[in-house]
Formats: structure tokens, sequence, C-alpha cells
């Protein structure tokens, strides 16, 4: 049996891809902050084989023992998918909070690099793995206020091409899923609890599901090991650019 090891799996596209990765046959290794959450998703998709961990991203030794902790076919995913990250804040750079900024930074960037170093042993030992980040089409463009946010999706996206360069020797695959505008907690996080600025982002136009993006990756990993779907931009509908929106 193949499996996938995913980050920020309590919620949003994490939770959606370990849900589709089950269903595409995978035992799972699901990670993130909220125990009550991922034990509550590995119930629901039992008779599946789930092993949930808990840990912050952030936090590289506490990254490295629960992998430390994994039986030794689970210390080497078949793939990873580093989804765990968000956005804090979205406010000019001249205002913008330092805390905020630090959030970002370590969750998204140096929360991919703890993660992917810890099962880089094992992945690299069996030649053979598939590695999807989850960028942003914010890593891609510039928008007014995104400053830091934008910074850390762009920093995925050349750590993306970066890695899969180093790894090429060694079988482990590297790709990234750019998503637009997709309604999870993401804007709530972003807002810290604001509901009704997070539901005005998507406002007037049908705004993507984290199934939508589960789908992607569910597909790019799941291809054949001379296939590398190296990079995909999933918009909204009614979404041409970042901030880019047909609202009726
Ligand atoms: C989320 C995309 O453009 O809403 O990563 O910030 S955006």
């Amino acid at each position: 049996m193949k499996t996938a090891f995913v980050t920020g799996a309590s919620s949003g596209i994490g939770r959606a891809t370990a849900v589709g990765l089950a269903k595409a046959g995978f035992a799972l290794v699901i990670t993130g902050r909220r125990r009550e959450r991922l034990d509550a998703l590995a119930a629901e998709l039992a008779p599946a084989p789930v092993h949930v961990l808990t840990f912050d991203v952030r936090d590289r030794a506490a990254v490295n023992a629960a992998v430390a902790s994994l039986p030794e076919v689970l210390r080497a995913p078949d793939v990873l998918v580093n989804n765990a990250g968000g956005a804090h804040g979205l406010s000019p750079i001249q205002s913008g909070d330092p805390a905020d900024w630090d959030q970002m930074l370590d969750a998204n960037v140096r929360g991919l690099l703890n993660v992917t170093q810890a099962l880089l042993p094992g992945m690299t030992a069996r030649q053979t793995g598939f590695i999807v980040n989850v960028g942003s089409i914010a890593g891609q463009e510039a928008y007014a206020n995104g400053n830091v946010y934008c910074a850390s999706k762009a920093a995925v996206q050349m750590l993306t091409k970066t890695m899969r360069l180093d790894l090429l020797p060694t079988g482990v695959r590297v790709a990234e899923v750019n998503p637009g505008a997709v309604e999870t907690e993401f804007s709530q996080v972003r807002f810290k609890g604001d509901e009704a600025r997070a539901a005005k982002v998507y406002e007037g136009f049908e705004p993507l599901k984290a199934e939508d993006i589960a789908e992607v990756v569910v597909f790019m990993v799941t291809r054949p090991p001379h296939v590398t779907i190296a990079e995909v931009l999933v918009l909204a509908g009614a979404q041409g650019a970042a901030t880019t929106i047909a609202r009726k």
C-alpha cells in the first residue's frame, strides 16, 4: 500500500487532500496542531489506515521527534504534501505586524523545510517519492498588501524548483500546486476571526473548494514515474488574476 504524509490536514486543502488520497488507496500520516480535528478525520477515514501526528511545523525539534516516532515505513512515504501554512494580516508594509511576518515566514517557508528535511532521509533511501508543495497565485503575482505572504509563497515556488534539481539524482520528484481563491478558513485566519471581512473575499462569485485543489494533487501524485506535472495554477472560474475577479 502506498503511503502519504500530509501537513496541515486538520482543515481546508490539507484535509480535503487527505480524504482524496485515502479514497485513492493511500495509507496516511495526517499532521497538524489540532489533535481533535485530526482524530475526527482519522475516524471518518476508517478503515483506511491513518496515523495522526500533532505538531507545529515551525517547531523543528517537534517535527523531528514526531517523524522519529513513526514506524519505518511511514518515515519514508511515497508522497509528501507540504500544505501547512497560511496568511496572517493584509496590511501595507509600513504598518504590517512583525509577529504576522514571523508567523508566515516560519510556517510557510521554514515549516516546509523542517518537514521536508525530516522525511528526506527515508524518501531518498527508497529512491522514489513525490513531494507536492502548496504554493499560491500570491507567489506568482504581487498584489497590494500581500507583501510578506506573497514573498513567502514566492519562496515556496523557488524552493520547489531548486528542490526538484537537488533531488533529481535521488528519484524523488517535486512539484507545486498554486491555488487562487479557495474558500477555506484561509481568510478567517488572515483577518483574525473577522468573519464578515473574510466572507467578503468570496462574495459575488463561486470560489474554489478545497476539494477542487485536492483532486488536482491526487492526480499529480498518481502519475507514473516518467511524468512530473511540475506546476499547476488553479483559479476560480470567475478569477482572471489574483485580485481580478468578476463579481456579480
Ligand atoms: C491564497 C491566494 O490571492 O487570495 O493563497 O492571497 S490569495
